[in-house]
């Protein structure tokens, strides 16, 4: 029997992420029964433009619950998307926008709407037979298996600790493979706790919500970079990682005085740029996520001039093409962070990472501080062709859940496997 293309029924109800809070799981099912399921993640350090996600309120569920936004995907969203076929992923996306109406879907709730699209690709990818990332990148000689973007240690608002930037990551660049990146992804995380036990005490082996470790008492990023630095050095892989951070600078930000607070100070713009030229220079720091607030588009081109090394936008970009295009246009950033739920379609995703390649910008996916098990992330980030993929730790489940797809995408793909480099990477 030939196998059916068009939606029949769209399901939809509230799941847990792995904060403990719910988020809309979303069942696209084609009329000869192949399903599609997808999970929406949720942000804690979100960017004022991301798309506007529908929460119920009052009191249950603590005002998080997603009861509305289920209802519009089984009300509003399913009947107007049935006889539409799945592999029409485009026109599907755009009839959502039009039916939401809203220049942020805040009508229908973004966390709907990118359920449903993320549910219709993997439909497809279920209907057509072949894994998803085959589905969007369409058949390839060879695919990027992306270098690992590793959140050891977390500040910010995703960790309790004192430190003010969000993540101060490791990045695995030399490795042969991705399934090498793991095992000294794996390693150096393990050695690090050791250390971290060792001269910051006990309670450092507390993670944060990407499974980062948390030191207590630990304020200044260059403590977290120096001891990164000796856990890589332990283990044998000097000059096979760099490191990385996200600053989540809009977070430190404050519109009232346009200063940063910085390890208990307000500090202004360019002291903080000196403080990442200061950084840049004494550590293989190469890759700076959001280093001013959102607004900031000139800031971010001066900071990208001066620094030489990756600077990624993410509360500045939004993932939102209209955006990004601004950034392109000042030379602003040279990278893109790719969250498919700050946009809310997975089209207008693809957009904003076909225009980062086509000038010259990384693309670096991304997981939100919220995830659940679904590992869409990894099947999207290698059907983009991105080369890079933040997902946190390689320990908790939600992160290994990423970790353990691209384990399989590369078993699958055998020699059409090509673990990416990228021109900012290197000791
Ligand atoms: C970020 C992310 C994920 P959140 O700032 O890049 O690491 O945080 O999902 O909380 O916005
Ligand atoms: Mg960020």
């Amino acid at each position: 029997m030939e196998k059916s293309h068009l939606i029949k029924t769209l399901r939809a109800r509230e799941v847990l992420d792995c904060r403990g809070d719910p988020t809309v799981e979303v069942d696209v099912i084609t009329d000869s029964g192949i399903l599609g399921r997808a999970d929406v993640p949720a942000g804690k350090s979100t960017g004022l433009h991301e798309a506007s996600e529908l929460r119920d309120g009052r009191s249950r569920y603590l005002g998080k619950g997603v009861r509305k936004a289920i209802q519009n995907v089984t009300e509003v969203i399913g009947p107007a998307l049935v006889g539409r076929d799945v592999t029409q992923q485009r026109s599907c996306d755009e009839f959502m926008i039009e039916l939401d109406g809203t220049e942020n879907k805040s009508k229908l709730g973004a966390n709907a709407i990118v359920g449903v699209s993320l549910a219709i690709a993997k439909a497809a990818a279920n209907v057509l037979q072949i894994p998803l990332y085959k589905h969007l990148a369409g058949s390839q000689d060879k695919y990027f298996l992306p270098i690992p973007i590793l959140d050891y240690i977390e500040g910010g608002k995703i960790a309790s600790t004192d430190l003010d930037f969000q993540e101060h990551q490791t990045v695995p660049f030399g490795a042969k493979s991705f399934s090498e990146a793991m095992v000294m992804g794996s390693e150096v995380y393990h050695e690090l706790g050791k250390m971290l036990e060792k001269k910051w005490g006990k309670h450092s082996l507390n993670v944060g919500v990407e499974g980062g470790y948390s030191p207590p008492g630990m304020t200044d990023p260059r403590q977290a970079f120096e001891i990164e630095l000796s856990a890589i050095k332990e283990m044998g892989y000097e000059g096979k990682f760099c490191l990385s951070m996200d600053a989540a600078a809009s977070h430190l930000y404050n519109a009232k005085t346009g200063k940063y607070n910085f390890r208990g100070s307000e500090i202004s713009r360019d002291a903080l740029i000196e403080i990442y030229q200061d950084l840049v220079s004494t550590f293989p720091l190469r890759s700076i996520e959001d280093p001013l607030q959102q607004e900031d588009y000139e800031g971010f081109a001066e900071v990208t001039k001066k620094l030489g090394i990756q600077i990624i936008g993410d509360d500045l970009f939004v993932t939102n093409p209209k955006r990004l295009e601004k950034g392109i246009k000042m030379g602003a950033a040279n990278a893109l962070l790719l969250k498919v739920n700050q946009i809310g379609t997975l089209s207008e995703a693809i957009d904003a990472a076909k225009l980062s390649f086509s000038n010259n910008y990384e693309v670096q996916v991304s997981e939100r501080s919220a995830q659940t098990e679904d590992t869409w992330l990894a099947q999207v980030t290698v059907g983009l062709n991105a080369k890079q993929i933040k997902t946190g730790c390689p320990c908790r489940a939600e992160r290994t859940a990423q970790y353990n797809e691209l384990l399989r995408i590369e078993e699958e793909l055998g020699s059409a496997a090509q673990y990416s480099s990228c021109k900012f990477f290197r000791a």
